[in-house]
């Protein structure tokens, strides 16, 4: 070729039109790609909303349906005169025969990976017609299913034949215990063209070696591939500066380079709550002749991080330690976002990280029963200094171990760790969601009757994939990184032994129905599980059920909470704390402050108990669609009464008292890095405000870690009240403005004599901005503001006031004032 010609390497997104039609029907429809059948069907109008009443029942045909999706596409001169043309499919769900002018050019099975194919020599210059049938995952493992020499549990897979453990697919779209059972087909992720003549850039990586407080010790890997043997350059930038430049001599094939080089005096990487998640833009480009041929670029935080276990006389400790800090992780399990998930929008995920880092979370487990996220999403944790603990794709059941599906999941792990090692925001990889667990705990051997020999193998296999598999991906492609074989790695004997080493899933509450207080109990090294349902708002209820089905429990309700006994555990847990209301709207209200109740316990001890314990992430974040479950926050994005609360149990500084063995304990928890001065004052008041008791403390606040600044013996005072009129309110100060400030009780909130207050509220615009200001002369526990598209929109809600208290509550909401003269935001009293 001549020298002047351009050789520079072409990725694009691969424009095309598509349609999609059922296999065995000849009337093909618009289909959008990315995206799923469902979706197809739903914009074409030939299926009814999935999500709403109990339509998910009438459309359970579609999963067991094979489906066609044609694209006819051109493609430039530009790319034709190209040596070599690619299609980069990089999300094929699941079972897909790709063809191109006739020739199959790909066979996938399996959703997480990347599928490339050379179309060189079958692309016309003319219309190109790309088809893929997928094939249903029930028909292409049924005869596996029946041939299975043992079954292989999957209690979510809600259908008699249960291939989910075969199908490299999401397992929750198989059904869930807070998700609905659609298996999904279709081009879920983007189709990209990529053409070159001799060489490209295959991958780009960093790795940080060394930092010191001068220097980060840096190497650069760069995966080329050469058409033939040749002399190239590379170069590296960090944003527009040339950092180092380097000759190599390529042989045909793929070329692994490397450039070490230093970062002086490097801004490091830091959580949300501790300092700037800073990220640098490096840059490589391969040049040849004196002309840039590619180039790959990609944004790095510098940071260290380790997970510590070190042994102690009860366990061993597990905790994240980042830049040589010891962090305590606050966050929370993340499931996907939606059952179809080309749905999720960019904004979406932005609306969901920037949830997360107003919670002051600073890590999210990416759970093994959903996907390997889309870039977007680490990207956004990236930015907003939330780690990411990674589950492999694997949850709750047991796989097989043939070849065949090793060396699928193997490609799988590779692509996957790829993608995503370059991202300061990943922490750890972890193998599987409860498999081992579910091995150690779940009774599955004698419920399946195992022989001791298919025990054996299942066993086995299991080391197979999670012990040497998995860990070995990591260390060759991610080396350095965590690896952790199971969320928990439990231990055989249940949660007490589970809470002396390693990640801990407490279900004792909700599964096992003990009381809130268990919560105090079964405090772990680190809470990786642990949750309670609510219901979620009734506009969102509204949204799926007819005003005839909103009720409990209506078949519609009924299909809308997945778990088999979940409204009977709400009602059970409602009714020893509180009073049941009768009416719907209101009941809805109580069960999520019956969350907030049960998760505040928890949260508290977890955060009381560092350096014991280092780490709390609740179940769970997110909705993957209108229904009631663990989350925080719902399909919409409404955010519940427990998600506000979480405002408070995850600020950097938290005053948690408790009265424990006749005593009064007030503890103090900070994750600042420097300590502080500030003032306690504790009260003992009823609920119109006489003080019984009080003490005001000068103390300091502890950097990084929880300590008992206060304890004193309180029967004896507390005998002469009753404890059904009076409560106890910390608050510290610091500078004059509030630090923190809690509430405790000595009787559940139903025991409680509460007045019925009059509320005075007045609403205020202050530089554009609108405040609510309430106050009330009695003690209210809580006060719920009400709005039908609350996601998020008071700066708090659910919150409590003490007699004559003012509460300024910010509202994010430019029509505020009318929303509330229409009545449509409401303020409610529950006493
Ligand atoms: C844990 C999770 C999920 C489940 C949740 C609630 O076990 O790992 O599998 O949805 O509890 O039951």
């Amino acid at each position: 070729m001549s020298e002047t010609k351009d050789h520079r390497v072409i990725h694009v997104p691969l424009q095309a039109k598509w349609s999609f039609h059922q296999d065995g029907h000849k009337k093909a429809y618009p289909a959008q790609v990315p995206g799923t059948v469902h979706t197809d069907l739903l914009r074409n109008k030939l299926i009814p909303d999935p999500f709403y009443g109990t339509n998910e029942t009438r459309l359970q045909w579609i999963g067991k349906t094979d489906w066609w999706y044609k694209a006819r596409f051109r493609l430039p001169d530009s790319i034709l005169e190209r040596k070599h043309i690619e299609l980069v499919f990089k999300g094929l769900d699941t079972y897909a025969a790709v063809r191109l002018n006739g020739h199959l050019i790909v066979k996938a099975d399996n959703m997480f990976r990347t599928w490339k194919a050379d179309i060189t020599q079958w692309v016309s210059r003319k219309e190109n017609i790309l088809t893929i049938l997928f094939r249903s995952p029930l028909e292409v493992n049924k005869k596996r299913f029946e041939e299975q020499p043992y079954p292989l549990p999957a209690d979510n897979d809600r259908s008699k034949i249960k291939v989910s453990v075969f199908t490299r697919k999401a397992a929750y779209q198989f059904g869930w215990d807070w998700g609905p059972r659609f298996v999904t087909c279709g081009v879920w992720r983007p189709v990209d063209v990529v053409a070159w003549n001799d060489e490209k850039i295959n991958d780009f990586s960093l790795r940080t070696q060394k930092i010191t407080k001068t220097n980060a010790r840096l190497n650069a890997q760069v995966e080329v591939l050469a058409d033939q043997d040749e002399n190239i350059t590379l170069r590296l930038f960090a944003e527009k500066y040339l950092l180092e430049k380097k000759s190599f001599s390529l042989h045909k094939g793929i070329n692994r380079l490397s450039i070490p080089f230093n970062v002086r005096h490097p801004h490091l990487w830091w959580t949300n709550g501790l300092g700037k998640p800073y990220l640098y833009r490096f840059s490589v480009d391969v040049v040849k002749n004196g002309k840039r041929v590619d180039k790959k670029s990609l944004r790095y935080g510098i940071r260290s991080l380790q997970i510590v276990q070190k042994p102690d006389s009860a366990g061993s400790s597990f905790y994240v330690k980042l830049n040589g800090v010891p962090v305590f992780m606050k966050g929370a399990n993340y499931i996907p976002q939606d059952n179809f998930l080309p749905r999720v929008s960019r904004e979406k995920y932005r609306e969901v990280i920037h949830t997360a880092k107003r919670l002051h979370m600073n890590m999210l487990r990416v759970w093994g029963g959903g996907i390997y996220e889309n870039d977007e999403f680490y990207n956004l944790c990236d930015e907003n200094g939330i780690l990411v603990w990674q589950d492999f794709m694997f949850a709750c059941s047991f796989y097989p171990g043939d070849s065949a599906f090793l060396n699928n999941v193997k490609q799988e792990a590779i692509d996957n760790v790829k993608r995503l090692r370059n991202h300061p925001c990943l922490a750890l990889w972890c193998g599987n969601n409860e498999v081992r667990v579910a091995w150690d705990r779940w009774g599955y051997q004698k419920k399946y009757h195992y022989s001791p020999a298919d025990s054996a193998k299942i066993f086995h296999d299991y080391l197979k994939l999670f012990h040497q598999l998995l860990p070995g991906i990591v260390h060759q492609y991610d080396s350095g990184r965590f690896y952790w074989p199971s969320s928990p790695n439990s231990a055989p004997k249940g949660w007490a032994q589970e809470a002396l080493t390693g990640d801990m899933h407490y279900w004792g509450v909700w599964w096992g129905r003990q009381p809130f207080s268990a919560y105090e109990k079964y405090v772990g090294r680190f809470m990786s599980e642990y949750g309670f349902q609510s219901l979620p708002d009734y506009s969102t209820i509204a949204a799926f059920a007819p005003d005839t089905s909103r009720y409990l429990v209506s078949p519609v309700m009924r299909a809308h909470n997945k778990h088999p006994a979940g409204y009977e555990i709400i009602r059970q847990y409602m009714e020893r704390d509180f009073r049941v209301p009768k009416n719907f709207k209101r009941y809805i209200v109580v069960s999520q402050l019956l969350q907030a109740e049960g998760m505040k316990t928890a949260i508290e001890a977890h955060r009381r108990a560092r350096p014991w314990c280092m780490g709390s992430l609740y179940w769970q974040l997110d909705d993957c669609w209108p229904v009631v479950s663990w989350s925080g926050m719902d399909y919409y994005g409404r955010w519940k009464a427990f998600q506000y609360r979480l405002q408070k149990l995850f600020a950097p500084v938290l005053v948690s008292p408790v009265y424990e063995q006749k005593h009064l304990k007030v503890y103090l928890v900070s994750d600042r890095l420097q300590e502080g001065r500030a003032r306690m004052k504790i009260v003992l008041e009823d609920f119109y405000g006489k003080k019984f008791w009080q003490k005001t403390l000068h103390v300091s606040v502890p950097a990084n870690t929880s300590r008992l600044i206060y304890s004193k013996s309180f029967e004896k005072i507390l005998q002469h009240y009753d404890k059904n009129k009076i409560f106890l309110h910390v608050e510290v100060v610091q500078d004059d403005s509030l630090l923190a400030e809690n509430n405790l009780f000595f009787a559940p909130p139903k025991a409680l004599v509460l007045p019925k207050p009059k509320i005075k509220y007045t609403l205020h615009k202050i530089h554009g901005q609108t405040f609510l200001l309430l106050s009330a002369p009695v003690f209210v526990k809580y006060v719920a503001l009400l709005y039908p598209d609350d996601t998020g929109i008071f700066s708090d809600n659910y919150f409590s006031m003490s007699p004559g208290q003012v509460k300024t509550v910010r509202i994010d909401l430019k029509d505020a004032e009318s929303q509330f003269k229409q009545g449509k935001i409401k303020v409610m009293p529950l006493y």
